[in-house]
């Protein structure tokens, strides 16, 4: 596992593999740690595993490449890909010579009935070498009863990387009912088309599950992973009551504005949301609706951020930059509608076209991408692959990145000042201003502050984590930095 977050997917993958009596073992690399191949050395050593994994996204890619190799070369232990990056590009990632097994989509049935007989070529999910040849094998449907699913082996990370517990990581449904022509729901809804892919955890078992691991590794907020929190209001409101009343510490969503209103705000409100998020990607209505696929408008998007404000609650706002067709002089009246917003927190990135999308197409279209930069970031060579090198050399969509970021922080009349007077190209052109703003954002209420001083407090435990593990490996000369 990589850096410092937690992986869902690992947790319920070993919960499973545990409950058949597999052992399982995790190491995770932190960021910072230098000797990282010397402690993965003789954590292999010390547990023989039989079967190694990865979970990879398109961004991780390069680096699990990298370590996988290197396991390679210093056991005969079989090498498993998994994840988004398997699923989307299953013909590049089975390529390489240190993988033995790639696993499309879920992986939890699959990957027990790999371990459990490796001679078995059937397996479904799976694509194997055998005999230097590979075997593709077609993807089983999927779990449609979220609930057969064990709980997550939260222990398995908090073990390995203790500063995880303060935040709880999870995930009360699959799938969302959109296709934003940029996400992986754009792919994964056309590779199981026919197939119900929004699926729900039933209430109890989302509660039952927060409700054991509250005692067992106290957590103290709790955050919700699901692509769209909100997509079933009946289901909603009977969580909601039952989390305030059995579960009650603070926690943060995701959502989207057609699937929230005022009632289901009033909800999370009294159940103890500090913080919702939704996507906007781009202030532009025409670009929002013809390039990312997405209806609404900046009339429900007003009506929305303002009902969350009205109760107090953390809004966050994603942002895309350099969506195809977009030009620095749609940003005037796009910042004015910002602006009005007034998010508590902008989230911006600039675009990445990720595997299968339906939006490469797009930014094929208008000479953004090519066949060439795409080949790239399949293989998770994002540094060459950044097709944004061009637009990130516009100085004005520069600025008015830098701008954005600091909407949250300034007074609105004095950014609608600075945008009328065509003075924000001038002010926000220095790098200075960029990641300063993100971290005060922060800081802009009181529930925040909490959110602030855990991730402090992640940052510090880390720290010592790295050192310490820094000196119990220190450096050899056979040891080479990953
Ligand atoms: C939680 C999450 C995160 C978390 C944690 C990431 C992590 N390490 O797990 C955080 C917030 C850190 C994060 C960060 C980012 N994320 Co994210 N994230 C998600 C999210 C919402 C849920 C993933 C999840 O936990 N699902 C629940 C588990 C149980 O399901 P699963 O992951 O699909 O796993 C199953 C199978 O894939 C398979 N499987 C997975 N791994 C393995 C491994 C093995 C060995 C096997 C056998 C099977 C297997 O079996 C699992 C169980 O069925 C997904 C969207 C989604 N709904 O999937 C995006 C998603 C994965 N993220 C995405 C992106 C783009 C990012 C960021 C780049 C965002 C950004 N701009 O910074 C960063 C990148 C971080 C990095 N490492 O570089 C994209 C990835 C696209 C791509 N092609 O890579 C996704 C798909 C969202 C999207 N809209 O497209 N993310
Ligand atoms: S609403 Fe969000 S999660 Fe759903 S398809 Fe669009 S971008 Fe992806």
């Amino acid at each position: 596992m990589l850096e410092e977050s937690e992986s869902l997917a690992i947790q319920y993958l070993s919960s499973g593999l545990k409950k058949q009596g597999h052992k399982v073992n995790l190491i995770v690399y932190h960021k910072g740690e230098k000797y990282f191949k010397k402690r993965l050395k003789k954590r292999i050593e010390n547990f023989q595993p039989d079967f190694i994994g990865f979970s990879a996204m398109t961004d991780d890619y390069a680096i699990v490449c990298k370590i996988a190799k290197f396991v390679k070369t210093i056991t005969n232990a079989f090498i498993i890909v998994g994840g988004i990056q398997a699923t989307s590009c299953p013909d590049e990632v089975i390529s390489n010579d240190f993988v033995d097994y790639i696993v499309l989509g879920e992986g939890d049935d699959a990957i027990i009935e790999l371990i459990e007989n490796p001679q078995n070529t059937k397996i479904k999910n799976i694509w194997m070498k055998k005999n230097k040849k590979i075997i593709k094998n077609s993807l089983r449907p999927l779990i449609q009863n979220l609930d057969t699913l064990p709980f997550p082996d939260k222990e398995l990370f908090v073990k390995e990387a203790p500063y995880l517990k303060e935040i709880y990581h999870c995930i009360t449904s699959k799938g969302c009912p959109f296709h934003c022509t940029y996400c992986f729901n754009n792919f994964m809804k056309k590779l199981y088309s026919g197939e119900k892919w929004l699926r729900k955890r039933s209430v109890n078992s989302v509660i039952t599950e927060l409700k054991i691991m509250k005692k067992k590794i106290k957590f103290k907020q709790v955050l919700f992973l699901d692509d769209c929190f909100t997509s079933d209001k009946k289901w909603l409101i009977e969580f909601l009551k039952k989390y305030k009343k059995e579960i009650n510490v603070p926690f943060k969503a995701i959502s989207h504005p057609a699937l929230i209103d005022a009632e289901v705000l009033s909800l999370l409100k009294k159940a103890k949301c500090t913080k919702v998020k939704i996507g906007v990607q781009t202030p532009i209505e025409k670009i929002r609706k013809d390039i990312c696929k997405r209806n609404e408008t900046n009339k429900l998007i007003r009506k929305i951020v303002n009902e969350i404000k009205k109760q107090k609650i953390m809004v966050e706002i994603d942002h895309i930059f350099g969506l195809p067709s977009e030009k620095a002089e749609d940003y005037k009246q796009g910042l004015e509608f910002y602006i009005g917003l007034k998010p508590n927190i902008f989230s911006s990135f600039w675009l990445q076209y990720y595997p299968n999308t339906e939006i490469i197409e797009i930014g094929k279209k208008f000479g953004d991408v090519d066949d060439e930069s795409i080949n790239k970031i399949i293989k998770g060579d994002i540094r060459y692959g950044d097709t944004m090198k061009k637009r990130k050399s516009n100085p004005e969509l520069l600025a008015i990145s830098r701008f954005m970021c600091w909407i949250p922080l300034l007074p609105q009349n004095f950014s609608r000042f600075l945008l009328k007077k065509n003075l924000y190209p001038f002010i926000f052109r220095y790098d200075i201003f960029n990641s300063f703003p993100y971290l005060i954002q922060h800081f802009s209420s009181l529930n925040s502050l909490r959110v602030v001083f855990s991730a402090i407090k992640r940052k510090l435990l880390l720290k010592k984590l790295v050192s310490k593990l820094n000196s119990k490996y220190p450096k050899t000369n056979s040891n080479k930095n990953i």
